[in-house]
């Protein structure tokens, strides 16, 4: 006889996600991710973290780290995150995060962090000079989501890696403590032309908040010039834009800023190139920064405006903190149990 698979997880359908306060969000955050948490705000309860615990495995400036804590915050308020409705919080004012990290540092194995690329890619030749806190950073996000039985995770392309592993610690802490259908497993959502927003320089490499180089990002804040001159500036090369997506093959740099256009604009590749194949980088660059800019200055607007009251930011904030805490805590309280813990 063939054993009956363990139930699958059959309690309510929830998003989380998160974002790190290592430096202000840009285009590639705003489109890979932030763009879908707004969307998915109509179809689903949502919770929407600012991951400061994260954001600590690169040891950025204590005296920064609240100021950009907010200011996060304020670009998904921004973005059209609506704090009434969705959760956004802190993640280091709901300790559950850390207490559900330990656990699953005792169920996650060694070899499958050891796999993870993004970990190679920070951490280049200098393995042993990182932080024990960035090598594990998987085995956190991992406890983020499940912390709220989280079902789906809008995320960017970078992140499918570190949600596989989540989907691989959920099973196992289901299969090692008897517990079949506990943690849901959960479902990343990637798809769109936006999950993999590359530099503006190097179309091998993606955009990124610790990129040395700001000419390699568009930053929500930047205004309508630096929009221009970063777009002026992108790397293309002294061909005309094809007319199908074929001729994007090995023209990375041209592909990421029709990608780009694409998304922005909210239609497809093949559209764009009906447009504007054919036609040369001095007519598409300066479509791509206006529209850039005239998406973008309505955000960085209300991000100015939110910022200048830290004091309705932090109200909100403590708000979705008790929200999330109240989710949190009892299913915190399970595992507990689960593992067999003491209570008094
Ligand atoms: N280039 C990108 N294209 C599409 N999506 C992206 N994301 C990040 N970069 C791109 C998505 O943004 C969300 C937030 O990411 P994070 O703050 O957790 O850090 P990250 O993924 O490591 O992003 P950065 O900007 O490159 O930060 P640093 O430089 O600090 O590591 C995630 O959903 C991510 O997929």
């Amino acid at each position: 006889m063939i054993d009956a698979p363990p139930p699958a997880y059959a309690g309510p359908q929830r998003v989380f996600s998160g974002m790190q306060p290592t430096n202000g969000l840009h285009l590639g955050n705003y489109l890979g991710a932030l763009q879908k948490f707004v969307a998915l705000q109509t179809k689903y309860e949502c919770i929407y973290c600012v991951v400061d615990l994260h954001a600590i495995t690169a040891g950025p400036d204590p005296n920064e780290l609240a100021a950009k804590t907010r200011e996060v915050a304020a670009a998904y308020i921004a973005a059209g995150v609506d704090p009434a409705r969705s959760i956004i919080f802190v993640q280091s004012a709901v300790r559950e995060h850390s207490e559900l990290a330990w656990v699953f540092n005792c169920i996650a194995r060694m070899g499958w962090l050891e796999r993870m690329t993004q970990f190679k890619d920070k951490a280049g030749k200098h393995t042993e000079r990182m932080s024990v806190g960035l090598f594990d950073y998987p085995v956190l996000q991992a406890a983020d989501i499940l912390l709220y039985k989280a079902t789906h995770v809008p995320v960017g392309e970078d992140q499918k890696q570190h949600l596989e592993l989540s989907r691989d610690i959920a099973q196992k802490f289901n299969n090692d403590y008897q517990a079949p259908g506990f943690f849901p497993l959960p479902e990343p959502l990637i798809q769109g032309p936006g999950a993999r927003i590359m530099s503006l320089r190097e179309g091998a490499k993606k955009m990124s908040k610790s990129d040395p180089s700001d000419m390699t990002r568009i930053n929500l804040t930047d205004d309508t010039d630096a929009i221009m001159n970063k777009i002026k500036k992108a790397t293309t090369d002294p061909l005309p834009l094809p007319e199908s997506q074929e001729g994007l093959a090995g023209r990375a740099e041209v592909e990421n800023l029709v990608g780009i256009y694409a998304a922005m604009s909210e239609r497809s590749i093949d559209a764009v190139l009906r447009e504007f194949g054919g036609k040369g980088f001095g007519v598409f660059k300066p479509a791509l920064a206006e529209l850039l800019a005239a998406k973008l200055a309505p955000i960085a607007a209300e991000m100015r405006r939110l910022n200048a009251d830290p004091g309705a930011l932090d109200a909100i904030l403590r708000d979705g903190a008790e929200r999330a805490r109240a989710i949190a805590a009892p299913i915190m309280a399970e595992v507990r149990g689960r593992v067999g813990f003491w209570e008094a």
